[in-house]
């Protein structure tokens, strides 16, 4: 295949260099098994195929009296809805289960257990601290601290009936009272989970929509979960501040010993960072100039924001960073990480190390992360990198010179004091005042992953063109800002060459008092896919500020290339809070009307958020500009 029809599979033009060298060294990517499963199975891709019990599988014919339903009875909604709330299960409990790693690293860290972990963030952790009631007046941090980490824990598996501390904290009265009367909001993280295995085994729970409504109160414990990783993430690490870096594969330097962080748990990847920097001169023993660290999905995000660690790749293209043959030491934890990457260490150099009990690749090299050696641990991960940096075979490596400028680091509070340059008595106001004057038009979020069944990188950059063109302010989160980083659309070049007359005009004016060094973006990043609780934050206090409910705000979400269980639980929870929320590649519920029916209109009745599936990129645009037109038209 030559470059330009690899381009056919990607737009992001390193990937595309790097599918040449593959194809020509007869080396197998996800895009070669993506197109080994052709033709993918039509019960399941549209999700009429249960294998919830083992009497099945039950493949449904909804047209064909007798194969209309499963052994058991089941119909096809019943099935599509079984199936698609399952995916919510599982994206909920991954999040959530990062978050509780999180909530515990703090509550050993308070008790002295966790030596290598600190209260970075000490104004935060006051603020987190009052906003879920935790007392701290006269009272010092670590108290402070035990008792928030306590309370996160207490929302995993408290038994009263009230709803989880970190929804409520962060929720207004209106969704409050619609989350009560609709019966969605949990009363503990762990229990809305397994509550939603229950409601889905063999011979429970055949009501398609009450199904459905099971799953959304696992999505609002993904919410609940995310939400509390966010907050003490910060705490121990600090809240991220606009930082400057680069993405793409071209950050990956031939004369170092190249680390890549990879997976979404940054309690292994910021311990990573601290350690490459005390082992500096290692690296210079061993012959390098020193080490250069690179970040892969999330926790390349989380590096990003906190730290300015530049962006290698996001999900489509993780394999490929091996391909450079400069990539020594690949680190992973948990979730996304393909296990194809060990496929290409394997015809490389590169070392593939497990950090986590749950998160391992036969054939990989696994260091076991604890919290209490944290920093012994890490650099013991970052010496093997080093001694790989010797096996490296120079006349094998080609690294695409190619990357982009990145502005990052944008958590709302960043947020905010970019706002407060301008208006300190009301920061919000900055965005929405330009909304309400018609300088920009509204807000987009963008938010997921890359899928093979797009092409890699292409709807979510082609959106965020043509939103921002028509003044849409954009954010962004997880490998979607990854696929734009990249692209340079979180960096200056991107705002002179794509925004819009009121955009730019909005964002040079951030820029003029912004005092930073560096130009303002066209995309502002917010973060990996927990830190969507940091976008939820921005248009709850966008629709607190101008007095109306969430519902109606001009703001919307799109997952152009969603992938993970995780982008479906958090979809799920967007459109509850009254989110308009456009997927890019539709899911498995076309086999039931009824189902997609409930997603993409009854969710509109009942919350005013909704999901919108549209492949095709431009008319995806015009859909979400739409319904952005028409909320601002009836402010
Ligand atoms: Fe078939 Fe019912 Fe078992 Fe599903 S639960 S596999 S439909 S018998
Ligand atoms: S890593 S969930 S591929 S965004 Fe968060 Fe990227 Fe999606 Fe994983």
């Amino acid at each position: 295949m030559s470059t330009a029809e690899f381009e056919k599979r990607t737009v992001d033009p390193a990937a595309a260099e790097m599918l040449t060298a593959a194809g020509e060294a007869q080396i197998l990517t996800s895009w070669d098994r993506y197109k080994a499963q052709q033709p993918q199975c039509k019960f399941g891709l549209t999700g009429i195929c249960c294998r919830i019990c083992i009497q099945g599988p039950c493949r449904i014919i909804p047209s064909r009296p007798g194969q209309d339903k499963g052994i058991c009875g089941a119909s096809a909604y019943t099935i599509v809805a079984r199936n698609l709330v399952r995916y919510i299960a599982g994206g909920a409990s991954a999040h959530s289960d990062h978050g509780r790693e999180i909530a515990y690293t703090l509550l050993h860290t308070a008790e002295g257990h966790a030596k290598d972990y600190k209260i970075t963030d000490g104004k935060k952790l006051i603020q987190v601290a009052e906003k879920i009631g935790v007392a701290t007046e006269g009272r010092d941090e670590i108290e402070i601290a035990k008792d928030v980490a306590v309370k996160a824990l207490e929302d995993f598996g408290k038994y009263d009936h009230e709803p989880c501390t970190w929804l409520n904290a962060t929720i207004d009265e209106e969704r409050r009272l619609k989350f009560k009367h609709t019966n969605i909001a949990p009363t503990a993280i762990d229990r809305a989970i397994a509550q939603l295995l229950h409601q889905t085994h063999i011979g429970t729970d055949a009501d398609p929509v009450n199904i459905i409504f099971g799953g959304l109160k696992a999505a609002l414990a993904d919410y609940t979960g995310m939400s509390l990783a966010t907050d003490l993430t910060d705490v121990l690490f600090g809240t991220p501040q606009p930082v400057l870096t680069e993405a793409n594969l071209g950050v990956l330097d031939a004369e170092k010993v190249n680390v890549a962080v990879h997976g979404h748990n940054p309690l292994l990847s910021q311990m990573v960072v601290y350690a490459a920097r005390e082992l500096e001169k290692e690296a210079v023993a061993a012959g390098a100039k020193g080490i250069n660290l690179v970040g892969i999905c999330c926790t390349g995000n989380e590096v990003l924001m906190r730290e300015g660690i530049p962006t290698a790749s996001n999900f489509g293209s993780q394999e490929l960073v091996i391909m450079t043959g400069a990539l020594d030491a690949m680190i992973m934890d948990v979730q996304c990480i393909s296990p194809g990457v060990k496929d290409l260490c394997n015809c490389f150099h590169t070392m593939l190390i497990t950090t986590s009990n749950i998160s391992k690749v036969p054939g990989s090299v696994h260091i076991e992360f604890n919290e209490t050696t944290a920093m012994e641990d890490a650099k013991k991960i970052v010496k093997l990198a080093i001694a790989q940096y010797g096996k490296r075979r120079p006349e094998r490596v080609k690294i695409p010179q190619l990357k982009k400028q990145v502005v990052g680091g944008f958590s709302y509070e960043a947020l905010i004091d970019l706002f407060a340059k301008i208006n300190p008595d009301s920061p919000i106001s900055v965005l929405t005042d330009a909304i309400a004057a018609g300088e920009i038009k509204g807000v987009c979020a963008f938010a997921g992953c890359n899928n093979q069944k797009t092409i890699h990188d292409h709807a979510t950059i082609t959106i965020a063109k043509e939103l921002a063109k028509k003044d849409v302010f954009l954010v962004s989160t997880g490998c979607a800002a990854g696929a734009l980083a990249k692209a340079g659309l979180l960096s200056t070049e991107g705002v002179e060459a794509f925004a819009g007359p009121g955009l730019k005009k909005f964002i040079k004016r951030l820029e003029e008092h912004s005092g930073l060094n560096a130009g303002l973006p066209l995309v502002y990043h917010m973060g990996s896919c927990v830190d969507n609780s940091r976008v939820a934050r921005l248009w709850s206090n966008m629709a607190k500020n101008m007095n109306i409910p969430v519902p109606q705000l001009p703001f919307v979400a799109s997952a152009p290339e969603a992938m993970s269980e995780k982008s479906i639980s958090i979809g799920s929870w967007v459109i509850t809070m009254g989110i308009p929320c456009h997927v890019g590649v539709m899911p498995p519920l076309e086999g039931s009307e009824l189902v997609h029916g409930v997603t993409t209109k009854i969710a509109r009745d009942v919350f005013g958020g909704y999901f919108i599936f549209e492949t095709d990129p431009e008319k995806a645009a015009e859909k979400l500009y739409e319904r952005i037109e028409k909320r601002g038209w009836k402010l």
